[in-house]
């Protein structure tokens, strides 16, 4: 699982870096949400560390989401386990006492888009050439639908109306009207997204924990017992909307035109 996700400490600012190095897109795995929670619970475990910077190891993309294959004629016990653990990194890393700031450099749609969402602080790489990364839960756009506490994350960062609109339409927004709806907190160049990261981490880090942590909570907590009771039904929809033909039929769809769109 080490291969996937990397992590560098710093003791001295209290800041660790996870870098996910799934190439060639961070597509979301099983393997890579057991690897991306182990990440967050071993730096949790060291009392030194009060912060953690989330990082891509490809520059132009930060996580292209859950990856496809695993819902496309899956095997059912693997598809439960594959649900499961992307609700245990939900709950990880968006109940996680670690202050976490996002350094998206690159596209970070859907499940992409939620490790985002469940950082503290967003800063992305704006617009420069032929790099135009963008950001936003595309899921309507391939015919499925973003699961509850997805769509509430949305809400509970952007607004009720911002976020139904948002969901309807499957948007993907660019870096300055990611910033323009509070998607995200700030837009750097390219070059100085992981810097700036690592500079706002330190500066979280420094904010008394105790107090930090339990305002975090007091707006997380209810999403977070939400899904926390109702995981079971969460998975068993889930399970039954991806085995659905229809939904079979849009995910084959949909990765017969991603693989062919450079041919
Ligand atoms: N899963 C698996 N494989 C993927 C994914 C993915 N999400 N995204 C890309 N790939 C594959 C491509 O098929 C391609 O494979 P190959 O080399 O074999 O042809 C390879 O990765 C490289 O991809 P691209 O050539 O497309 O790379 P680009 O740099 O041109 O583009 C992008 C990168 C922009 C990330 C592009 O690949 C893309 O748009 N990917 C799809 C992103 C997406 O729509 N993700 C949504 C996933 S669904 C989700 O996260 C939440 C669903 C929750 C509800 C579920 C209820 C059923």
């Amino acid at each position: 699982l080490s291969d996937l996700v990397s992590t560098d400490i710093d003791i001295e600012t209290g800041v660790a870096v996870i870098t996910m190095n799934y190439m060639p897109v961070n597509s979301l795995s099983l393997e890579m949400f057991q690897a991306l929670s182990a990440s967050i619970k071993s730096i949790e475990q060291d009392e030194r560390l009060q912060a953690l910077v989330l990082q891509s190891g490809n520059p132009s993309i930060f996580s292209a989401g859950l990856d496809l294959r695993e819902m496309a004629d899956p095997d059912p016990d693997r598809l439960n386990a594959f649900w499961t653990s992307f609700q245990q990194l939900y709950l990880d890393l968006y109940g996680s006492r670690l202050a976490s700031i996002a350094a998206i450099e690159g596209h970070a749609p859907a499940a992409g888009c939620m490790l985002a969402l469940s950082c503290d602080y967003r800063i992305m790489s704006e617009t420069e050439d032929k790099h135009a990364p963008t950001i936003g839960l595309n899921e309507t756009q391939f015919g499925i639908v973003a699961p509850p506490f997805l769509a509430q994350q949305l809400i509970d960062t952007i607004g009720r109306r911002p976020a139904e609109l948002s969901l309807s339409l499957g948007t993907l927004y660019s870096p300055d009207d990611a910033m323009a709806i509070g998607l995200v907190d700030e837009v750097v160049s390219r070059d100085v997204v992981r810097q700036r990261a690592q500079e706002t981490a330190s500066q979280w880090a420094r904010i008394p924990s105790v107090a930090r942590v339990a305002s975090k909570m007091l707006i997380r907590q209810d999403a977070i017992a939400s899904l926390k009771q109702n995981r079971e039904k969460d998975l068993e929809q889930f399970v039954s909307f991806c085995l659905d033909e229809r939904t079979q039929k849009n995910l084959q769809a949909y990765l017969v035109k991603l693989t062919s769109r450079k041919k």
